[in-house]
């Protein structure tokens, strides 16, 4: 079934984890993860601008998260679709809007080339136990890991905005729950989704 399905929510809340659950369930030749920023060459040279360069414009940090989702919907994820598979994304435009318009306070917009997803997971953790999961082994904080609370409070206060506009569109899910717990609520989502598409 071509759909559009994308995770959302803090560093740390299991994004990653519930996309490639996603995906082994579906198969790899039903579906396709992609991850954002990245997930093609140009758009990894711009996720290590934006993670690991020195501080930027706020718009131009927009801009960038833009362009590399550009690219990613041309060369992956509309001939995915084309091909009749779910893209599960590991993040999308929502992101955006959260970070960069919620915590950075940019003027965001929805660009009419950009497909809406289907269906969109907010998994929902407190920002400071995310970003221990994520930093738990020791690794350096990215550029905007290192943000502060009330940033991080922001992004969180955006995605619940988001959430409670598009209530069709957003499924909330609590991130503290155990990982199979969490996926079973995916994969019901996911099916109920093709069941309503035939
Ligand atoms: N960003 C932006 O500002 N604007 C945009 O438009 C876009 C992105 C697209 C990308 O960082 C950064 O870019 C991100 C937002 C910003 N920054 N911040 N801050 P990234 O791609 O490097 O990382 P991330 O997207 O923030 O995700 P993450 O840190 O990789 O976390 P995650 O994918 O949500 O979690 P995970 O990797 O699946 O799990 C983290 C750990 O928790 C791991 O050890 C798991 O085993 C564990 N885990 C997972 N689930 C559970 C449960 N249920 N219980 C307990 N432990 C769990």
């Amino acid at each position: 079934m071509a759909a559009l399905v994308t995770f959302e929510g803090s560093e740390g809340a299991g994004k990653s984890t519930q996309a490639a659950l996603l995906r082994d369930a579906l198969g790899q030749d039903a579906s396709l993860l992609a991850r954002e920023p990245g997930g093609t060459p140009l758009g990894e040279e711009i996720r290590r601008l934006l993670l690991h360069s020195a501080p930027m414009a706020a718009e131009a940090e927009m801009l960038l998260f833009m362009a590399a989702r550009a690219e990613l919907l041309e060369k992956v994820v509309r001939p995915a679709l084309a091909a009749g598979r779910t893209v599960i994304a590991d993040r999308y435009h929502d992101s955006t809007l959260a970070y960069q318009g919620g915590g950075r306070g940019c003027a965001t917009w929805w660009p009419e080339s950009f497909p809406r997803p289907d269906l969109t997971f907010l998994l929902q953790l407190p920002p400071e136990l995310g970003l221990q999961r994520a930093l738990g082994h020791g690794r350096k904080p990215d550029r905007l890991e290192s943000e502060d609370a009330a940033f991080h409070a922001r992004v969180v206060g955006a995605y619940e905005d988001l959430a409670r506009r598009e209530p069709e569109r957003f499924r909330r899910l609590d991130a503290t729950l155990p990982q199979d717990v969490i996926h079973s609520a995916v994969l019901a989502a996911v099916r109920e989704l093709s069941v309503s598409a035939r």
